[in-house]
């Protein structure tokens, strides 16, 4: 019982917490200043034999985690590629701007990148995997290559 309570204020004590934090981010913003929107995206790769993802052929392949996405036009996106491979992957959509290589994992350590995206026109962007990797995954979307969705 004794512990109940104790949970109890705890909550209390958080709610009072969350409760001034959301009245603090609805306060006005300075007349004349809009802050331009910012939004996080994480990818994991990962490689057949960490058994990514399992195609319709009953193997396991290669594959970005999730390699189909959406975006906001408008919106700086930061995103981060953790690669879990020993060997490199890449996200290349020219028509984005994009050509970015995650490195490969070292040991038990991912290799990481970070980068920003801001794409301006609403639309389905198609991306692929520029480094020679699995073959099958490589032709196949949702995989080794997919859609980034820039919704309006
Ligand atoms: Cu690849």
């Amino acid at each position: 019982m004794k512990r109940l309570l104790l949970v109890f204020a705890v909550l209390a004590g958080l709610s009072a917490l969350v409760g001034s934090a959301a009245a603090q981010s609805a306060a006005p913003s300075p007349k004349g200043h809009k802050a331009h929107a910012v939004s996080k995206l994480t990818l994991i790769v990962k490689s057949d034999e960490e058994h990514a993802k399992k195609g319709p052929d009953g193997k396991w392949h290669d594959a970005f985690l999730p390699a189909n996405f959406s975006l906001k036009a408008g919106v700086k996106t930061t995103v981060t590629i953790v690669n879990y491979d020993d060997a490199p992957h890449s996200l290349v959509s020219p028509s984005l701007g994009l050509n970015v290589v995650a490195p490969a994992a070292k040991g038990k350590t991912p290799g990481r990148i970070t980068f920003t995206v801001d794409p301006k026109k609403a639309g389905r962007y198609d991306w692929w995997c520029g480094e020679p990797c699995d073959p099958w995954a490589m032709t196949h979307n949702g995989y080794m290559r997919g859609v980034i969705k820039v919704t309006a």
